[in-house]
């Protein structure tokens, strides 16, 4: 049966390799996908994840933080020019390195995800496999949420363990959870994009 249907059309913000942004634009090509990959925006200048996304036909767009003399709420002006632009309707953040502000994040309440590479609300911010090795914990993981303005606060959509295994190190810990990173952002998506999974007073909501 095929029936015509609206799916939202998703911006993906990447810092980086894009390994993630690779993961989710091979799920959207699946017949049924409840969304569709319209725009990969980085904000770091030949990061290698955007000739990664033109290798799969899909518009690029840089904003390049430093040109805009520390002025966040300029560089999230014009990034968000970049996405009304392109009617954009998601915003998906991949391995992307800037901290919003609340202007930018209340502007997509609701309509932007991103995906951290630990439990949360364990180890926040930056060097997540690190902190795990460093408390000694033994599952670690990665989490799917939706962002409000304290980082890596919002609440959790999705999440998936790995164990922490004798030996590891940040390296082969941080390729553990990147495994599970491919597998869960692309079905977290599924679920807000198709509407199953919603922000609602401040938490997440199935439908
Ligand atoms: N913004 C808000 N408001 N809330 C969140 O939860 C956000 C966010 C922006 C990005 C991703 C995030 C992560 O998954 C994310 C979540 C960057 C930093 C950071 O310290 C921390 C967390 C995350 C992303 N950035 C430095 C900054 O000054 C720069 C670091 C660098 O460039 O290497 O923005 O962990
Ligand atoms: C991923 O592990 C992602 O969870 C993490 O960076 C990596 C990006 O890889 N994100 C953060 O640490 C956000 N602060 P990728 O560019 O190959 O998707």
């Amino acid at each position: 049966m095929s029936e015509a249907t609206i799916r939202p059309r998703v911006g993906i913000l990447i810092s980086g390799r894009g390994s993630n942004m690779v993961s989710l634009v091979e799920a959207a090509r699946a017949p049924g996908y409840p969304a569709e990959i319209a725009l990969v925006l980085s904000n770091v200048p030949g990061a290698p994840g955007l000739e990664r996304a033109r290798d799969f036909g899909i518009a690029t767009a840089t904003v390049d933080h430093r040109a805009f003399n520390k002025d966040r709420e300029a560089f999230e002006r014009a990034m968000d020019d970049v996405l009304r632009v392109n009617q954009i309707d998601l915003v998906v953040l991949a391995g992307f390195m800037r901290i919003m502000t609340p202007w930018f994040v209340r502007r997509w309440e609701g309509r932007m995800i991103n995906i951290h590479p630990s439990l949360l609300p364990l180890f926040k911010g930056t060097h997540t496999h690190r902190q795990a090795l460093e408390a000694g914990v033994a599952e670690h993981g990665c989490s799917v949420h939706f962002v409000v303005p304290e980082l890596d606060a919002g609440p959790v959509i999705a999440q998936a363990k790995v164990p922490v295994l004798a030996g590891d190190d940040e390296d082969t810990l941080a390729s553990r959870v990147l495994v599970e990173e491919h597998r869960l952002y692309p079905i977290a998506l599924a679920e807000v994009a198709a509407g199953r999974a919603a922000l609602v007073d401040g938490a997440v909501v199935r439908r």
